[in-house]
C-alpha cells in the first residue's frame, strides 16, 4: 500500500455514517419552520381575510409549501426505475495486492462502506416487484481512494453486444409507445419482435425465461458485473476479471403463478423483504467472487471476453471468493438515498480498469449523461449519498445546486495565485492512471467475427438446467409468446429457439399455436480464428453446474417465513413448540387466523394473531404449518380461505406441516397424490413430497426437525399432481 493510502485509510463505515449524519435531521428536535428557518404557528389554514374570505398572496408559508410539493417529483430512471436500497459494508478476506492496487482490496481489517440498490429494469417506479425481469444489483463502494461503482445485474450476460442498440432494446421492452401497455412486462409483441430479429439476444432470453428472472428475494440472488474488467497491480501488470456476488443464503426463486399473484397481494414484496430482513437483524450477505484471467489467455476461450452476451464458465476459470458484503442499515429517507443515488460504471478506483467491451464503453458515457437530466445538473456528486469519502478538490464550479464553497481566487490549473493548488498526484500518490493498453486499427462500424456465435452458450445454459428448470423455461416461453398477437413473431422466435435446442423449440411451438421447426444440422462454432502460429486451444464446456439453481444452498431456513394457520381452540402447546423450533432455526413465523387480535387456545391461554387471513396469502410465505386443536381445525375446514391457503402452498411446491388434528385440514384440502391416508389413523411421522405430518404429538421434536428439513429444500418439485390442485 502506498504511503498516501496508509495514512488516509478509513476505518470502517463510521466516516460514511458521519458524512450522512451531517445532512440528517433530528426528528425529535426543533420547531416547524419555513425553508428560511422562520418558525411557523400554523400549517393547517391558509392566510385569509376573515375565516371565509379570500386567501392572500402574502402567505409565504403556504406558497413555499405548495411550490415545494409541486416540484417533488424528478424524472424516474429511464431503466431500473423501481429500486430498493440499503447501506452496509464490504470487507476483503485477504490482501489482493498480487492482482490489484485498489486499496479497499488490501487490508482485511478495513470495512469499506457501501450503498446497494436493487432494481427491476422495465417497470416504472411504482410497478410490482415480482415481475419477470432482470434485477439490477448496483453497489457503490465509498473507498478511501474515491467511489467504485459495480453496477451489475443478477444475470451474467446481456441482451446485446454493442451499446448503440440499447435504445432499441429498451424501446421494445418498455410498454408499447402508442398505448403505454403492458406495464413491467416483456410478454408483448414489440419485445419479441425485436428479440426474434436480434439473434444476439438468444442467450439472455434463456436466462430471463428461467426462474432467475423471478427471484424469491434480493437476498437470494447472485450478482454479476457482466463485462470483463481489468485488475491492475502496483507494478502495472493487468489481468482480466469478471465480478460475481454469491448470496450466502443460496439462489432461490418464486414460481411464476406465485410471482403474478404476489404482484397483486403485495406489490412491494421484495422491497419489504429487504427492509424487514435488515430490520430484524437478518443481514443480507454476499461474497464477492472474481474470475481472474491472465492477459495471455485473452483468446483462450471459444468466445470473446469482450462480448457481454457470453459468460465465462466457472468450470474453466473458478470463482475465487475474496470478500464479503453485508447490508446492515435501512435508509432513513428513500428519496435522498435510494432515489438520488447515482451509479456510474466509469466510477473506478486505481487498480480497477476497463476493457474494450463495446457495451461497457457506451455505459461509461450513458450513466453520467442520464444523471444530468435526472438529478437536474452537474452537481449531483455533492448530494450526500453520492459524496465520496475521499477528499474532493478541483476547479469545477457553478451549475444548479452547487453546495461546495470554493475558497480563494485561483479556479484554474496551472495557477500561481493559489500556490499551484490543487496539485496533480503521481501514481505513487494515489492518482488513477489509465492502463496503457496498446490499440491499433481502422475506424469501422463492424461487429467482430469473434462475437458472431449467438447460440452455443444459450445451448450450454439450456443443457445445464435440471429437468424442472427446463420445464419452467418452456412454460415461461409459452406464456411470453402466448401473449404475442402477431403469429409471424411467434413463429420467428421458435426458429430462434431451434438454434438452441430442437426439443425446446418444439415444446414451445406446441404451446403457442405455431408450426414445429425442422431439426437443424449439427452446429459449427464460429470461434475466432487463432492468431497466426498459435495453437487453436479454445477452451469450452458442454455443461456447467454453476448455471443451474438445483444444487444451491439448501441447508438453512434462516429468515424464511412460515404461516401458522390457527383459529380459536388451537392447541397452544403444538403451536408454541413447533414455532420455537422454527425460530430457533432462524425462521420467522406468523400466526394467521380468521381475524386479528388474540386467540384463545384449547388450553385456555391466549396467542397473539400476527395476520388476519383476509390481509395475507400463502404466496407471501415460504411454508405452512397447521397445529392441531379440534375446534380450530373445524373452523378452518369450512372456510374456503384456509383450504385455498393449503391448496395454493401445495401447488407452489411449498413445504407443508401439520400436527395432531391439524392433519385433518390437509385431508379436507385438495392436495393430491400425497400419501396422507395413513395419517388419518396411525401415529407415525409422514413426510412425502415435502408434506410433513404427525398424529402423535407426544414428542414433536422429530416432526419439527422434519419440517425444518423440508423448508430448507425451499421447494418440492416431486409433486406430479400439483397442477391438478385447484388454486
Ligand atoms: Fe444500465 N443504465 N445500461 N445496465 N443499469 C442505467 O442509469 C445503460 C446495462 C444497470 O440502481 C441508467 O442511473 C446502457 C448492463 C443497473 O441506480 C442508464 C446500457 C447492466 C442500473 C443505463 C446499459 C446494467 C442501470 C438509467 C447498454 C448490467 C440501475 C438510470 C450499453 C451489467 C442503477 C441510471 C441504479 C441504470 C444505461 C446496460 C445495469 C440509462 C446505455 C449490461 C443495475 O444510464
Amino acid at each position: 500500500m502506498s504511503e498516501r493510502r496508509k495514512s488516509e485509510s478509513v476505518e470502517g463505515t463510521t466516516r460514511k455514517v458521519e458524512s450522512l449524519d451531517s445532512a440528517r435531521e433530528d426528528p425529535t428536535k426543533g420547531f416547524l419552520s419555513t425553508e428560511q428557518g422562520v418558525r411557523v404557528d400554523s400549517t393547517d389554514d391558509s392566510l385569509k381575510v376573515g375565516p371565509r374570505g379570500p386567501t392572500l398572496l402574502e402567505d409565504f408559508h403556504l406558497r413555499e409549501k405548495i411550490t415545494h410539493f409541486d416540484h417533488e417529483r424528478i424524472p424516474e430512471r429511464v431503466v431500473h426505475a423501481r429500486g430498493s436500497g440499503a447501506h452496509g459494508y464490504f470487507q476483503v478476506y485477504k490482501s489482493m495486492a498480487e492482482y490489484t492496487r485498489a486499496s479497499f482490496l488490501q487490508d482485511p481489517s478495513v470495512r469499506t462502506p457501501v450503498f446497494v440498490r436493487f432494481s427491476t429494469v422495465v417497470g416504472s417506479k411504482g410497478s410490482a416487484d415480482t415481475v419477470r425481469d432482470v434485477r439490477g444489483f448496483a453497489t457503490k463502494f465509498y473507498t478511501d481512494e474515491g467511489n467504485f461503482d459495480l453496477v451489475g445485474n443478477n444475470i451474467p450476460v446481456f441482451f446485446i453486444q454493442d451499446g448503440i442498440k440499447f435504445p432499441d432494446l429498451i424501446h421494445s421492452i418498455k410498454p408499447e409507445h402508442d398505448r403505454e401497455m403492458p406495464q413491467a412486462a416483456s410478454a408483448h409483441d414489440t419485445f419479441w419482435d425485436f428479440a426474434s430479429l436480434t439473434p444476439e439476444t438468444t442467450h439472455m432470453l434463456l436466462w430471463i425465461l428461467s426462474d432467475r428472472a423471478i427471484p424469491r428475494s434480493f437476498r437470494m440472488m447472485e450478482g454479476f458485473g457482466v463485462h470483463t474488467f481489468r485488475l491492475v497491480n502496483e507494478s502495472g501488470k493487468s489481468r482480466f476479471v469478471k465480478f460475481h456476488w454469491k448470496p450466502l443464503l443460496g439462489v432461490h426463486s418464486l414460481v411464476w403463478d406465485e410471482a403474478q399473484k404476489i404482484a397483486g397481494k403485495d406489490a412491494d414484496f421484495h422491497r419489504r423483504d429487504l427492509w424487514d430482513a435488515i430490520d430484524k437483524g437478518d443481514y443480507p450477505e454476499y461474497e464477492l467472487g472474481v474470475q481472474i484471467i491472465e492477459e495471455s489467455d485473452e483468446h483462450a476461450f471459444d468466445f470473446d471476453l469482450l462480448d457481454a452476451s457470453k459468460l465465462l464458465p466457472e468450470e474453466l476459470v473458478p470463482v475465487q471468493r475474496i470478500g464479503k458484503l453485508t447490508l446492515t442499515r435501512n435508509t432513513d429517507d428513500f428519496f435522498a438515498e435510494t432515489e438520488q443515488v447515482a451509479y456510474h460504471t466509469a466510477n473506478v478506483v486505481p487498480g480497477i480498469d476497463f476493457t474494450d467491451d463495446p457495451l461497457l464503453a457506451v455505459r461509461n458515457f450513458s450513466y453520467l449523461d442520464t444523471q444530468l437530466l435526472r438529478l437536474g445538473g452537474p452537481n449531483f456528486p455533492e448530494i450526500p449519498i453520492n459524496r465520496p469519502l475521499a477528499p474532493v478538490h478541483n476547479n469545477n464550479q457553478d451549475g444548479h445546486m452547487q453546495q461546495r464553497v470554493k475558497v480563494g481566487r485561483a479556479n484554474y490549473t496551472p495557477n500561481s495565485l493559489g500556490g499551484g493548488c490543487p496539485a496533480l498526484a503521481t501514481m505513487q500518490q494515489g492518482a488513477f492512471v489509465h492502463y496503457p493498453e496498446h490499440v491499433e486499427g481502422r475506424k469501422i462500424r463492424e461487429r467482430s467475427e469473434s462475437f458472431k456465435d449467438h447460440y452455443s452458450q444459450a445451448t450450454l445454459f439450456w443443457n445445464s438446467q435440471s429437468a424442472v428448470e427446463k420445464e419452467h423455461i418452456i412454460s415461461a416461453a409459452r406464456f411470453e409468446l402466448g401473449k404475442v398477437e402477431t403469429e409471424a413473431v411467434r413463429q420467428r422466435m421458435i426458429e430462434g429457439f431451434n438454434h438452441v435446442d430442437h426439443t425446446l423449440a418444439c415444446e414451445v411451438a406446441a404451446g403457442v399455436g405455431v408450426a414445429r421447426p425442422t431439426p437443424l444440422a449439427p452446429k459449427k462454432t464460429a470461434a475466432p480464428a487463432p492468431a497466426k502460429g498459435k495453437a487453436p486451444a479454445r477452451r469450452s464446456v458442454d455443461r456447467s453446474e454453476a448455471l443451474s439453481m438445483a444444487k444451491t444452498v439448501k441447508s438453512t431456513i434462516k429468515s424464511r417465513r412460515v404461516a401458522i394457520l390457527a383459529a380459536p381452540g388451537v392447541c397452544g402447546a403444538e403451536l408454541r413448540i413447533v414455532r420455537a423450533a422454527l425460530e430457533a432455526a432462524g425462521a420467522h413465523a406468523d400466526v394467521v387466523a380468521p381475524v386479528l387480535g388474540a386467540l384463545t387456545t384449547m388450553e385456555g391461554d391466549t396467542v397473539n394473531v400476527d395476520k388476519s387471513l383476509r390481509t395475507t396469502a400463502s404466496v407471501l410465505y415460504d411454508a405452512v404449518f397447521v397445529p392441531g386443536g379440534r375446534a380450530s381445525v373445524e373452523v378452518m375446514e369450512v372456510d374456503g380461505g384456509f383450504i385455498h391457503f393449503i391448496n395454493e402452498a401445495f401447488k407452489h411446491f411449498k413445504p407443508i406441516g401439520a400436527s395432531g388434528d391439524g392433519v385433518d385440514l390437509l385431508l379436507a384440502s385438495d392436495i393430491q397424490g400425497v400419501d396422507l391416508a395413513d395419517a388419518k389413523t396411525t401415529p407415525p411421522l409422514t413426510s412425502d413430497q415435502g408434506v410433513v405430518t404427525t398424529r402423535d404429538v407426544s414428542d414433536l421434536d422429530p416432526f419439527a426437525q422434519g419440517l425444518i428439513a423440508a423448508i430448507a429444500q425451499h421447494r418440492h418439485w416431486d409433486r406430479p399432481d400439483a397442477d391438478a390442485v385447484p388454486a
